[in-house]
């Protein structure tokens, strides 16, 4: 494990409850981590999003606030920070990532268009479809077999994305950098370069979901490209004509978003769509203070040190769990862990939501609290699925210790051998819209 490049100098209290009353909590959430309260959370691996610690740099820059409406210096340091880290002249803020989409998406997308991706993220495939594109997944056959432990399942598969620019009217290549739903697993610079070609040879940008580019950048740098951290950071962007960004994870801030991108003419259609949904185009939707802790926790996350140690702690916690004989998604991502459901309960169908489950077990069992990324969250419309079930315990960044971090491995190893007793769950109500947020559950 390696060191890490900081120390503690604010505490927020933690309590485990007791084990009847975890059992009850989980009953009253209806068997959805969605819906339990934070306070009865011991440790929180639902999501790394919005869930970092700030560094004293940023909380020292909360206080420099510029509250005013229109020109905020924090917006000028924010633009500065975006255009020196990512290298784009054009900045657009957003309230945070799903924001950037709707705007990127509405104004690229037209009626009938089809959007080659790796993988979906839900937010970005629910805005290609509001705006009436077609999602299509262009991924490599890697990326959809967790137990394969190639390098790079982030990759696209050049066949595919060149088949889709053949046959469809593509506004644009949407790749994701670190891909959420295949387990945080990074593409290449080779596979870049190739979709670049392919783009340029066929006239389409490539637009770049950048939420977690320096964790895939830093997998770069172990795997293939031995530079600092910064300068392939700068090296990805340079090969997307704009991208999109929910500062909430790499970026270390607790809200916050932005688009940015070389194309003055789009560039000032975004502006004028920003005003309308956002705020106005020197804020959009976050206060000055939010932006002067994103301006300073963008030039903090292409430390070295940084996310060394961020990754590096991922790692640690993967394999404990491996060792401990867990089923999990290989190789072990940059953001979080990602348990095989499958593997962990393969006596319960699909039909009874395995990864639900066994998140509300984990959470009774230990009090760490995990995300379901399987049938509930997979499923779009009446589309059939019978993908990846998965369970993600996902690490927020500069937060837990490695004694937490041990607590939740031993505590679900303890778990594992005893995964016979899990039994499956049934639906009780089904929201519309990305359901996995609120849907009820009851035990069979
Ligand atoms: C995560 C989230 C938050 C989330 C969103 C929807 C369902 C469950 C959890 C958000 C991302 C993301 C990528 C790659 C865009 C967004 C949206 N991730 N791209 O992983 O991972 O950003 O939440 O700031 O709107 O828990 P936003």
């Amino acid at each position: 494990m390696r060191l890490p490049p900081y120390k503690i100098k604010m505490v927020e209290p933690i309590k485990l409850i007791a084990r009847d009353e975890r059992e009850r909590a989980m009953r009253e959430a209806h068997y959805n981590t969605f819906l339990l309260k934070s306070e009865d959370v011991y440790i929180d691996l639902l999501t790394d999003s919005g869930t970092s610690a700030m560094s004293d740099n940023q909380w020292a820059g909360i206080m420099l606030g510029d509250e005013a409406y229109a020109g905020s210096k924090n917006f000028s340091n924010l633009e500065k920070a975006i255009q020196d880290v990512y290298g784009f002249s054009y900045i657009v803020p957003t309230h945070q990532g799903r924001g950037a989409e709707h705007i990127q998406s509405q104004l690229m997308i037209k009626a009938g268009d089809v959007i080659p991706n790796n993988l979906y993220f839900t937010t970005r495939r629910a805005h290609q479809e509001i705006a009436h594109g077609t999602w299509l997944d262009v991924s490599i056959d890697e990326a959809h077999d967790p137990e394969n432990d190639y390098e790079f399942k982030g990759n696209m598969n050049l066949d595919k994305l060149e088949e889709c620019l053949i046959n469809h009217p593509v506004p644009f290549v949407s790749l994701e950098a670190c891909v959420n739903m295949a387990g945080g697993e990074p593409f290449n610079m080779k596979n870049l370069r190739e979709v670049k070609e392919i783009c340029k040879k066929y006239k389409k940008p490539l637009w770049i979901d950048a939420t977690r580019l320096v964790e895939n950048a830093y997998f770069i740098q172990q795997r293939e490209w031995k530079k600092p951290i910064n300068i392939i950071v700068r090296k990805i962007c340079s090969y997307a004509d704009g991208i999109t960004v929910s500062a909430k994870k790499d970026c270390l801030v607790n809200m916050g978003g932005f688009i940015a991108l070389r194309d003055e003419e789009l560039f000032e259609r975004m502006r004028a769509m920003v005003v309308i949904y956002e705020g106005l185009h020197t804020y959009g939707g976050l206060s000055g203070r939010d932006m002067e802790a994103l301006a300073r926790g963008i030039r903090e996350m292409v430390d070295d040190n940084h996310i060394a140690h961020r990754v590096e702690q991922v790692k640690y916690f993967g394999k404990r769990l491996q060792d401990g004989g867990v089923p999990i998604v290989v190789p072990i991502g940059g953001h979080a862990v990602f348990i095989d459901a499958k593997r962990f309960v393969p006596h319960i169908p699909q039909n009874q939501y395995p990864s639900q489950i066994l998140s509300a077990e984990i959470y009774v069992h230990s009090g760490v609290r995990t995300m379901e990324r399987g049938i509930v969250s997979g499923q779009h419309g009446d589309e059939p699925y019978d993908g990846l079930e998965l369970v993600r315990l996902t690490i927020p960044r500069r937060v837990y210790t490695t004694e937490h971090l041990d607590y939740a491995a031993d505590s679900m190893i303890h778990l594992y051998n005893k995964s016979k007793t899990i039994k499956g769950l049934t639906m009780t109500y089904e929201p519309k819209e990305l359901r996995f947020f609120q849907a009820r559950f009851k035990k069979l």
